[in-house]
């Protein structure tokens, strides 16, 4: 038995909002896990601060699946992301604890390495078809195999991937959501420009990547997919939003190319239907929204039995705890596709203590016991919380609501 002491929740906003859980054992042995929901910070850390924490004192920190259980049907009201979030953050922390007890690096207990490294896509940006191959080729000479493509759209003020300046991109820009406008037209016949540049300039041998941001109808995105088709992309994402599963049967009637999806998803239930249908080619459920390593594994187990591969959201509103965690997954199952890599600033590094390395396109979690992120708490407490908000969308003609 490893008696659990103490836990704390500590928010930190070094350039934005993270929210981790400390997990205390009385070896002293401790694990970190990271609890961050864009947007909805609070909500997370109230949950565990409130109605999580005081449930896992006493607890023996070894038994990491009965814990899980106890809160996922304990609470009585299930999934959400608060609730799977918050979940996610215990998983983590109790991860990284019994790992550390092993001495080993994490992938060595979830059956070890599948394979040498983690092959990573990256992030290319701008205003133009011009400006955003120019970051493209600044990516490749760094040694990236796998690029995601995001331009501007032409008529339109600001879309979804591209930023304001020359910063790197983060979209939780304001203290009362920003809203944008937005025009399908304009974006579905500006993207396969971008593509059939993309691969005029950066060659046939790097694999691209594009995010729709859940913009689209199923019968526009079937369109989009069919229009892409001479581009090979590795993946389209996020094309139309999953409220509804069965929408991806109509695009996958249409299109070849590759569909990935599951960022926001927080359940095995999410995307059951899309799994088993084999409607999608890649899952981006994430370890920090998705009820931890403890509940991605069944999805990952899943999915294989269903040649769906895992690809990882990876974006910097996920902390450098859940990158950290995600790269020792990535490392032992079977069927990891691709990871995404967003490098969190020099200011975040400064609070977590990352030990993965990235070389040559690929990132490796390294040989540290645990997960091998750690929290600095006096660092962290030099930034305090800020209200930051994602934007809005509003259609261009009429002003509705739509997705962002
Ligand atoms: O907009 O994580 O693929 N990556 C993405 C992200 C999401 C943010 C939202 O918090 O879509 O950039
Ligand atoms: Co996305």
């Amino acid at each position: 038995m490893l008696k659990i002491e103490a836990a704390r929740v500590i928010v930190s906003s070094p350039g934005r909002n993270f929210v981790t859980l400390k997990i205390e054992t009385k070896d002293g042995v401790y694990g970190v896990g990271d609890a961050t929901l864009n947007g909805r910070e609070l909500a997370v850390a109230s949950y565990l601060q409130d109605h999580v924490i005081p449930c896992l004192i006493g607890r023996d920190a070894h038994r990491i699946e009965d814990i899980w259980q106890f809160l996922y049907r304990g609470a009585y009201w299930r999934r959400g992301p608060v609730t799977m979030s918050a979940i996610a953050a215990v998983d983590m922390a109790l991860w990284d604890i019994k790992a550390k007890v092993a001495g080993l690096p994490l992938y060595q207990l979830l059956g070890g390495a599948s394979r040498d490294n983690v092959l990573v896509y990256c992030h290319a940006n701008g205003k133009t078809i011009e400006d955003t191959l120019e970051d493209a080729v600044k990516h490749k000479e760094m040694g990236y195999k796998a690029i995601r493509l995001q331009a501007g759209v032409p008529g339109l003020k600001s879309t979804y991937g591209v930023p304001k300046g020359k910063e790197a991109y983060e979209p939780a820009d304001a203290d009362i959501p920003t809203e944008n406008l937005w025009s399908t037209e304009k974006y579905m016949r500006s993207l396969p420009k971008l593509f059939e540049e993309g691969r005029r300039v950066l060659g046939d041998d790097v694999h691209l990547l594009h995010d729709v941001h859940h913009r689209l109808t199923p019968i526009e995105a079937a369109r989009l997919g069919k229009d892409l088709e001479p581009y090979r992309l590795f993946w389209l994402e996020d094309t139309v939003d999953d409220d509804n599963q069965e929408n991806f049967r109509i695009i996958r009637k249409h299109t070849t190319t590759p569909l990935a999806i599951g960022e926001i998803f927080n359940s095995i239930w999410d995307c059951r239907t899309l799994i088993q249908e084999q409607l999608i080619d890649y899952i981006r459920a994430t370890i920090v929204h998705a009820g931890g390593i403890t509940h991605l594994r069944q999805i990952a187990h899943f999915a294989d039995l269903f040649n769906v591969k895992t690809g990882f959201h990876g974006a910097t509103d996920l902390s450098p705890i859940t990158m950290a965690s995600a790269l020792h997954f990535d490392m032992a199952i079977h069927n990891f596709g691709i990871q995404e890599h967003m490098p969190h600033s020099e200011q975040m590094e400064s609070i977590f203590k990352v030990n993965y390395t990235f070389e040559d396109g690929f990132m490796h979690p390294s040989e540290t016991p645990g997960h091998g992120c750690d929290i600095d708490e006096k660092e962290a407490a030099k930034y305090p919380y800020k209200r930051a908000y994602l934007p809005v969308n509003r259609l261009e003609q009429g002003g509705a609501m739509c997705n962002w």
